[in-house]
């Protein structure tokens, strides 16, 4: 019994998986350069527009540049013919199960100023939310099977939202990628106060064994 408790203990220690998810951000989490918060109201017109991009947002080319602005770099409320914004995700390897797609969006409409098509390797989103102005909200959209599938052969992801039948103005974030299929072996090495809490809990629990069998011993005894 002693062997079974001290085993269970052991194996408990040194064979903990943990699950853990691996993300890749495009754009920071910077509350769209100028700390508006999540889920709150934001102060952009889009008169004068407003441009709170870094340096590098500028110049970046696999979407950073979409972020950080309102409508900037997509302006006017009017259809924009051929506005589409991209997000290129790239060295994503193979393995992937299970995943999801993150927007931190300033008033985003899906519908409600005409459609905005949105596509992930090619495969049509169904986007069917209207935030409303001056709303910001966070969006997550689990991937479907046929987009991990193009994942999985492509070892990247290309998301295009394209307003060009849409009069909306909108703001990212950031748009981040998940993996959650990601599982790492922990080898979890106790420290050394765990290991004098280990040793000292074994001892209690070996002497409260030995008093358990002296005691039955006792009964045995006087019945
Ligand atoms: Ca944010
Ligand atoms: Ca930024
Ligand atoms: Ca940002």
């Amino acid at each position: 019994m002693r062997k079974f408790i001290l085993a269970c203990g052991v194996a408990a220690i040194f064979t903990s998986v943990q699950s853990s998810a691996a993300t890749y951000m495009i754009g920071d989490n910077d509350g769209f350069g100028v700390g508006v918060s999540d889920n709150a109201d934001h102060p952009f017109t889009g008169l004068p527009p407003y441009d709170n991009r870094s340096a590098a947002e500028k110049a970046a080319m696999n979407g950073a540049q979409y972020t950080d602005t309102y409508s900037t770099t997509q302006p006017g409320y009017s259809p924009q013919a051929g506005a589409i914004a991209t997000f290129i995700f790239t060295n994503l390897g193979s393995g992937w199960t299970q995943g999801a797609m993150t927007f931190d969006l300033a008033d985003f409409q899906a519908s409600t100023f005409g459609a905005t098509v949105v596509t992930y390797n090619g495969f049509v989103q169904n986007w069917a939310f209207n935030d409303g102005y001056p709303k910001t909200a966070i969006h997550s959209f689990d991937l479907q099977q046929n987009v991990l599938n193009s994942i999985n052969s492509l070892g990247s992801l290309t998301v295009k939202i394209d307003r060009s039948a849409s009069t909306d103005f909108y703001g990212f974030d950031y748009a981040m990628l998940t993996d959650y299929n990601i599982v790492t072996p922990m080898p979890a090495v106790p420290e050394p106060a765990t290991w004098a809490m280990m040793i000292l809990g074994f001892g209690v629990v070996g002497h409260l064994l030995r008093r358990g069998k002296s005691h039955v011993r006792t009964a045995i005894r006087f019945t």
